[in-house]
């Protein structure tokens, strides 16, 4: 080897040390401030900085290795622009905490958690008390077909119920309705299977009543529904007893009413004693000492056959009730517009699971 080519070596050698020196040092570095960041600039990609001057080096190195040098110089170049452009984005976005003279020891602001709403919590008692039954919770569509609202329960083409002043139709197809109570859940459960059924279910519903005070275009309930065979009406007085003992109290007195429903019978209704004025009469039993909290009876045959049921096999009972008339007894509330206006004022005085 003439001396001339071991010089050119030893040459080549140092450059390459020198290089993965540099970007080791590139790899390690992080910009306290812009003036550090302009500082690494100058040094690595600047007119006189140390990749320029290498780069003048090329012309010295034979042809033979431009490309393998040429290889190496470009990756070091890539990694010094890479380093200078992330550097930049990062103080630029102040996001470090010396940047922003953040103190990121102190605590932080607690995020609210929110509260249930009245009716959802109402709805879960009564709800949670029938599973101690083995009732389980059924749900089914808002939006219903005249069938399963209306004709399968035995209300017949002419029940006022029907009426477009009592009901909310589709305009594009009258046959489309929104549900007016959630007995089309235990239709369409008696639809899909046999009995034993026992289900609870709980939804909004839908009637086409002038707003006020007492009364909403849509409000909730909960229905309950229990067949199999030999299921009695005094089945139904016992479930309901156990029902109101568990809600209300064991010196709570309860006494049914006949009634009508075109979907049971017998029909009753069920009232408890005034639980404000101990059954004495006050403004809010309207002097009666009764409050009047659901109804209930046997399910009608037409019913169950319409369903695929046999009458002659099994009985059944059914109930149902409003979840916003208690939960306006239980929370003290006089208006029932309140649940539906999300006024965080009111929503975020009631606690409970
Ligand atoms: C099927 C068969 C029978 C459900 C029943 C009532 C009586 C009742 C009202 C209480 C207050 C509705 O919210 S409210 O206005 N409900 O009086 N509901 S029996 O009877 C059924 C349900 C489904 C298949």
């Amino acid at each position: 080897m003439d001396d001339t080519l071991i010089h050119y070596l030893r040459g080549m050698e140092a450059m390459l040390k020198q290089i993965e020196a540099c970007q080791n040092e590139i790899r390690q570095f992080t910009a306290q401030d812009a003036e550090a960041l302009e500082q690494f600039r100058i040094r690595f990609l600047g007119v006189k900085g140390i990749i320029k001057s290498m780069m003048g080096e090329m012309k010295l190195v034979p042809v033979d290795q431009k490309k393998s040098f040429g290889q190496v110089m470009n990756s070091f170049k890539l990694l010094a622009e890479e380093k200078f452009e992330s550097e930049k984005s990062r103080l630029s976005s102040g996001s470090s905490s010396e940047q922003r003279d953040i103190d990121i020891t102190l605590p932080g602001h607690p995020l609210s958690t929110g509260s249930r709403h009245p009716v959802t919590l109402m709805r879960n008692r009564i709800v949670e008390i029938f599973q101690r039954l083995s009732f389980t919770v059924a749900e089914g569509p808002e939006i219903e077909d005249d069938w399963h609202n209306f004709t399968a329960l035995n209300l017949d083409e002419h029940h006022p119920a029907r009426d477009m002043q009592d009901t909310f139709y589709l305009s594009t197809d009258p046959a489309i309705l929104l549900r007016t109570h959630t007995s089309n859940v235990q239709i369409r459960e008696m639809e899909r299977t046999q009995p034993p059924i026992r289900i609870i279910c709980p939804g909004r519903v839908y009637r086409n009543e002038t707003i006020s005070a007492r009364s909403h275009c849509f409000f909730h309930q909960v229905e309950g529904l229990y067949i199999d065979t030999n299921v009695s009406f005094a089945d139904l007085k016992q479930t309901l007893y156990f029902f109101v003992k568990e809600m209300f109290g064991d010196d709570v007195n309860v006494r049914f009413r006949p009634s009508y429903f075109p979907f049971t019978e017998p029909s009753a209704e069920m009232d408890i004693s005034c639980m404000l004025c101990k059954g004495e009469g006050c403004a809010v039993c309207k002097r009666t000492g009764w409050l009047e909290i659901l109804g209930c009876g046997m399910v009608h045959p037409n019913v169950l056959k319409n369903c695929g049921i046999d009458p002659e096999t099994y009985t059944g009972f059914a109930f149902g009730m409003g979840i916003e008339r208690p939960a306006l007894l239980k929370y003290g509330i006089t208006d029932i517009r309140l649940f539906s206006e999300n006024d965080v004022r009111f929503l975020e005085q009631f606690t409970g699971a």
